[in-house]
């Protein structure tokens, strides 16, 4: 069964991605499984060129070092020309009005004077990205519960038109794990394109940075409980087990923090240094991705007039 997740390279990959998504693609991935850069979904909102693909290049890494099976990894833009071909069979499928529904483009564009028409369109391009692959399952939180409804009624509308090209993908909403919170705004979630980076320990930040950060975190209720919560996550015990048990908590959680992030760091530095390495895991990466999609974009492009 083939599962598909993504990460967007709008900024670095910090502490709650790793807590809340990475660790898990790592644990409990397999071969079948698609994890990917969606740098082409970066690009709904202003971005500059040379940042993105740095960032692209440097989430590749992360994904890798964190353990995710080399095989399942893929850059999204690598599969530009599918994907693309795809998108236009699935746009010519959806509606202008079930777009326009979508409530993370309502809250993105709220206030806007000039929006990207792909923050309207990109829900069809993931809906190319789960289809092409031939996606049985979506691991998504509920904000993007609806664009996996999108992907959905597109498969179904078009297998029912033209006959069966897609598998008709399901959503699931994994067992919340801890949201891990902003240091500094403990009422925010960690976030990779926060203004201020005070509060945000990213996943390549040097141990002293991540000192810092957290011996500078707000110690508030909620900031006190962000903290049991992440230091739960490294050690794998309850955040009740901590209440009240260290003189200094911020200490102990610095040290688990630096301890947990301390081999991803290092293998993520040492395959940036071997870019020769880092493109060719990413390019099989991605033939094994063409591969798996083409019969299906050939089926599409055929039961729907073009070849
Ligand atoms: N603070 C968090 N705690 C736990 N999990 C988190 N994730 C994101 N933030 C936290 C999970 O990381 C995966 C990839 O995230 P994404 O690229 O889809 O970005 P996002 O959810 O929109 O959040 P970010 O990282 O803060 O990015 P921006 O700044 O672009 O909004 C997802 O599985 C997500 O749940």
């Amino acid at each position: 069964m083939i599962r598909l997740s993504a990460i967007t390279p709008s900024g670095q990959v910090h502490l709650g991605n790793y807590l809340g998504a990475l660790r898990t693609w790592a644990r409990e991935g397999t071969k079948d499984d698609v994890y990917f850069i969606s740098d082409l979904h970066a690009m709904t909102a202003s971005h500059n060129a040379q940042r993105l693909r740095s960032l692209t290049r440097e989430q590749f890494a992360v994904l890798i070092a964190c353990g995710i099976e080399p095989e399942s990894t893929c850059v999204q833009s690598d599969l530009i020309r599918e994907l693309g071909a795809l998108n236009w069979v699935l746009e010519c499928t959806c509606t202008y009005g079930e777009a326009a529904r979508m409530i993370q483009f309502k809250e993105k564009s709220l206030g806007r004077e000039s929006v990207r028409l792909s923050l309207l369109t990109y829900p069809v391009l993931m809906a190319a990205d789960i289809l092409l692959q031939g996606t049985a399952e979506v691991p998504v939180g509920e904000d993007q519960l609806q664009h996996v409804e999108l992907a959905r009624a597109l498969a179904r509308r078009f297998n029912h038109a033209y006959g069966d090209a897609f598998v008709v993908p399901t959503a699931v909403v994994p067992k919340v794990g801890a949201r891990i919170k902003d240091l500094a705004d403990p009422a925010r979630k960690m976030d990779k394109s926060a203004q201020n980076s005070a509060g945000v320990v990213f996943v390549l930040d040097e141990p002293d940075l991540v000192r810092r950060k957290i011996k500078r975190a707000v110690s508030s209720t909620e900031g006190i409980a962000n903290l049991t919560d992440v230091l739960a996550s490294c050690t794998g015990k309850e955040p009740e087990d901590y209440t009240s048990r260290f003189a200094d908590l911020k200490d102990v959680v610095a040290e688990a923090v630096i301890e947990e992030l301390r081999p991803v760091r290092d293998r993520t530095l040492a395959l940036l240094a071997d870019p020769a390495e880092l493109d060719r895991v990413r390019a099989s990466g991605a033939a094994r991705a063409r591969d798996r999609a083409q019969h299906r974009l050939d089926a599409a492009l055929r039961l729907s007039g073009l070849s």
